[in-house]
């Protein structure tokens, strides 16, 4: 076989047609150089007698070794860590009432996407659970251009302006003298600055809430944050804000579980995802919009253009316009997840930017970044960031140029191509910026607009169910007990008491100092506050309502589905095989993985003398990796309970407050454990082998995900 470039059999899109024509398969094939010369010996090095020196002139030792010195590339200065995958966007109605973007007005179209999830603040070899912001980055791969919607898994941002970005980072990442701590922002630096910069309250209860310690990339909603335009045929502009809303419904797993799933399978959440694509579970998110009239700019008590403020759903309901559907994992993780280039400039007509400060900041830093990043103003042509629009300008040159121009004009206007590549008018398809007016001084200043730093952070805070605002106490106990420096505590405290006495009351106790009283304004050093109290952020307003749709808990899933979660059976030789086989089907069929876990590899036999297949033994599985267990009757469980890991197993479970089963035999195991109470309408239990009564419940529990309520009896 002489051409070992094949189509793959998935071009199912055009943008898979695309990238297959770079895609090589090895089958069949010698091995060669780079310049295609066959290799003979790919095991020794060409030497000067069997013992001696290398030779220089070992061309084939060089060019390998050559190549693996530079395998490497910088890692993205934030989002290190990612993970991807490809799929497609599909439109429910045209809204072609407010954008002309194509793809958002024909509902026939199939967009291909690409997605990448990530954390923030890690290193690309980092866990994926830690307390941290989720990257949500979205590429669209329209017929009139690439539209990237670079969105997180919050919808508002810790700062307004992107001058703070590159302090807002040097604060995050591990402190620069000893580069510790990895992928956390429990330290001294973060919190110094985060206490200097109270614009940052309303993102920082969102990230000590538990949406910053997701279940699963699948179980994140994702958000566009800025404020954006719509342009439609008329060149009528609408505000809109971007919102991605998962079938699966959010969920998040437990501070205590994350940091254990981090020692256990640090690469829980990437797994997760790649196993459920793989297996053809396909992760969808439904993409709704809010759609403000420019009429309304000024209707509402925060600026639109602050990217701290999101818009309460309860004042603009979220629109949901289409789905996005992930069917496919990358081929190649470097040439597609590492080499992704998302812009928030990257757009298409019908879509246009406002003046968020933050936004107009990051149309410069994303193409900058890939610079130093990919290494040459030809990003563009690596074959994941290749749009399947025709692409023809004439930008000429460059490292590691791909595109052979034809011709010898490259300059516009000119006669001698015939004008080509010619302009597009706007009917044509050409991009023309919204028209906004704009009359002012040139002013290096932030709006008095922007001041309210806190009544959003309020309105989340007061908008969580009792049980989310303890995990939001918890998660600040846990960070500012980190922080060594006691007056840094002590401004978080005097900045979390404007925003909820209760809430800083709970914080101090934790940290054993009370909360300050000296501080009467907060401290602010982020929006360039002067003596005269100019800014000076302002105090929460009292007109604040809840806004149920900001908590996980009082929006469960939709279909309460248990699609793809994992079960785990705790099993010994011995166990009752019909108590096996009959949960195992009823969660299978309700699309829930059982697995099998014992003390060995293999088999073990029931005590019908039947053989079970065992898929984990107990050195391996953790309660943590799973989302809840079942205990199966049988005689084996004299075994099962002097399992040392057994214990711990069902501890976990039961702290991470998630649902357990057991039948007959297995329900001793629990009895005999002191902790677990009697009264947890957690604990489903029955007498009864191959109980159907059981399996209805269970599936029907284990959709609530977690039993949070044990928490209260944990205490
Ligand atoms: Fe950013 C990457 C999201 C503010 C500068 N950002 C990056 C990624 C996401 C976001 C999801 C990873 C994309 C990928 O998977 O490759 N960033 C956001 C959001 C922000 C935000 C939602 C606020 C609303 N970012 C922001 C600012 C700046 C940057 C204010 C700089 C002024 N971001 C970058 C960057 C990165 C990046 C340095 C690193 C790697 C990359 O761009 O491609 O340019």
């Amino acid at each position: 076989m002489k051409n070992s470039k094949k189509p793959n059999p998935d071009n199912s899109d055009e943008k898979q047609r695309d990238l297959d024509l770079n895609k090589s398969h090895a089958e069949n094939q010698f091995l060669t150089t780079n310049q295609g010369v066959k290799i003979n010996d790919n095991n020794n090095s060409l030497k000067s007698g069997e013992r001696g020196p290398s030779l220089l002139e070992d061309f084939i030792l060089r060019e390998k070794i050559t190549h693996f010195d530079h395998e490497r590339i910088p890692e993205r200065i934030v989002h290190a860590r990612g993970s991807a995958a490809h799929g497609y966007f599909e439109l429910y109605n045209s809204m072609e009432k407010y954008t002309k973007a194509g793809f958002l007005n024909n509902t026939s179209i199939k967009t291909p996407v690409f997605v990448r999830f990530s954390t923030v603040a890690g290193s690309r070899g980092s866990t994926d659970l830690a307390r941290d912001v989720r990257g949500f980055a979205v590429k669209f791969y329209t017929q009139e251009g690439i539209f990237d919607l670079v969105g997180n898994n919050m919808p508002v941002f810790f700062i307004q302006d992107a001058m703070k970005f590159p302090d807002l980072i040097h604060a995050v990442k591990p402190e620069p003298h000893n580069e510790i701590p990895q992928a956390a922002s429990a330290h001294d630096t973060f919190w110094d600055f985060i206490s200097l910069m109270p614009e940052s309250m309303h993102m920082i209860m969102w990230v000590m809430s538990d949406r910053a310690i997701p279940r699963s990339l699948r179980m994140m909603e994702g958000f566009g944050v800025h404020t954006f335009r719509f342009v439609n045929k008329q060149n009528e502009s609408h505000f809109v804000k971007f919102h991605w809303k998962p079938k699966l419904g959010t969920h998040a797993v437990a501070w205590d579980e994350a940091q254990k799933i981090s020692g256990k399978n640090s690469d829980f959440h990437k797994q997760d995802l790649w196993e459920a694509i793989d297996s053809g579970n396909f992760p969808e998110w439904e993409l709704g919009v809010q759609i403000i009239p420019e009429s309304d700019e000024h209707k509402y008590d925060f600026d639109l253009l602050d990217p701290t403020k999101l818009v309460p759903e309860e004042l603009v309901p979220v629109t949901i316009i289409g789905k996005m559907v992930l069917n496919k994992n990358p081929d190649n993780f470097f040439a597609e997840t590492e080499q992704v280039a998302f812009h928030p400039g990257h757009i298409v007509p019908g879509i246009d930017f406002t003046n968020d400060p933050l936004l107009q900041g990051r149309l410069f830093s994303y193409t900058d970044t890939q610079l130093s990043r990919l290494g040459s103003p030809n990003f563009h042509e690596i074959p994941i960031n290749r749009t399947i629009a025709p692409m023809h300008n004439n930008q000429r040159d460059g490292h590691m140029r791909q595109e052979i121009a034809t011709g010898k004009v490259s300059y516009h206007p000119n006669s001698l191509g015939g004008g080509c590549p010619f302009q597009a008018k706007i009917d044509e398809g050409g991009f023309a910026s919204f028209n906004e007016r704009i009359d002012a001084h040139k002013i290096r200043e932030r709006s008095e607009s922007f001041s309210d730093h806190f009544s959003q952070a309020a309105l989340f805070y007061n908008s969580q169910t009792a049980i989310e605002q303890d995990h939001i106490a918890n998660a600040l106990s846990f960070e500012l007990g980190k922080v060594e420096t006691v007056a840094i505590r002590e401004r978080m405290l005097g900045l979390l008491n404007f925003i909820n006495s209760e809430l800083a009351a709970k914080v101090a106790k934790s940290l054993g100092i009370p909360v300050p009283k000296t501080i009467e304004k907060p401290i602010n050093h982020g929006v360039g506050a002067d003596d005269n109290g100019h800014h000076e952020p302002t105090k929460v307003k009292q007109n604040i309502q809840n806004s149920d749709a900001l908590s996980m808990l009082k929006n469960p899933t939709i279909s309460n589905t248990i699609a793809t979660r994992q079960i785990a059976f705790l099993c010994a030789e011995g166990v009752n095989g019909d108590s096996v086989k009959a949960m195992k089907t009823a969660l299978q069929n309700a699309g829930a993985k059982a697995v099998i876990i014992a003390p060995h590899l293999g088999t073990i036999v029931s005590e019908e003398g039947t053989e079970i297949p065992v898929d984990q033994t107990y050195k391996i599985a953790a309660s943590v990796l799973f989302d809840g267990i079942f205990i199966p009757g049988g005689k084996g469980i004299d075994a099962l309970s002097k399992i040392k890991e057994v214990k711990e197993f069902i501890n976990d479970t039961y702290n991470h407050c998630k649902f357990i089963a057991a039948e007959a035999e297995g329900t001793q195991i629990l009895k005999n454990k002191g902790d677990i109470k009697e009264k947890d309408a957690g604990v489903l239990q029955s007498e009864t082998i191959a109980d159907k009564a059981l399996s209805t419940s269970f599936i029907k529990a284990l959709g609530r995900h977690r039993f949070w309520e044990r928490e209260k009896m944990l205490e």
